[in-house]
C-alpha cells in the first residue's frame, strides 16, 4: 500500500484544499492528513476560525483522506514519515524546496496551488460584503 502524507491548517476548507487532497490521494492508496493544532498555528502567525478538532473532523469526513493526525511542530516530519511508512510527502508549490530534506526518507512532490482562492481570500471578501 502507497502511503502519502500532506501538512496544512485546513481552515476554511475551500476548492483549492480538496484539489490538493484529491491530487496527493491520487499519488498512492492511503493519504495522511496531519493537520496544524491551534498552538501551532500560533506558531505560523495563523489564527483558525475553526478550531483543530473541527477541522480535523471535516477533514475527516473528505472521501480522499483515510487518517488525521496532529501537526505540533516544524520539527515531526521525518519522524512522521518513518513512523507512518509513508512513501510519497506532499505540498502546495508555494513550499517548493521547503522540505526538500525529507528526499532522503520519501519522494517529495509539490503540486501547483489552486489559483483563485485562499482562505485569506474568503477572509477578506467577507469584510467587504
Ligand atoms: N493550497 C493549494 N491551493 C490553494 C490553497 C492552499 O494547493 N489555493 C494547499 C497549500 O499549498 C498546502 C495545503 O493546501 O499544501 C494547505 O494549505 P494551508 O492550510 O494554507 O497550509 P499551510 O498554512 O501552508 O501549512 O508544515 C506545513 C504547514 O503546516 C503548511
Amino acid at each position: 500500500m502507497k502511503k502519502v502524507i500532506t501538512y496544512g491548517t485546513f481552515d476554511l476548507l475551500h476548492w483549492g484544499h480538496i484539489n490538493l487532497l484529491k491530487r496527493a490521494k491520487e499519488m498512492g492508496d492511503y493519504l495522511i492528513v496531519a493537520i496544524s493544532s491551534d498552538e501551532f498555528n500560533a506558531l505560523k502567525n495563523k489564527k483558525s476560525y475553526h478550531s483543530f478538532e473541527n477541522r480535523k473532523m471535516i477533514l475527516e469526513s473528505i472521501r480522499y483522506v483515510d487518517e488525521v493526525i496532529a501537526e505540533d511542530n516544524w520539527e515531526q516530519k521525518i519522524t512522521d514519515v518513518q513512523k507512518h511508512d509513508v512513501d510519497v510527502f506532499v505540498m502546495g508549490d508555494d513550499w517548493k524546496g521547503h522540505f526538500d530534506f525529507l528526499k532522503d526518507y520519501c519522494e517529495v512532490v509539490y503540486l501547483p496551488r489552486t489559483i483563485g482562492i485562499s482562505t485569506t481570500k474568503i477572509k477578506k471578501d467577507l469584510l467587504s460584503v
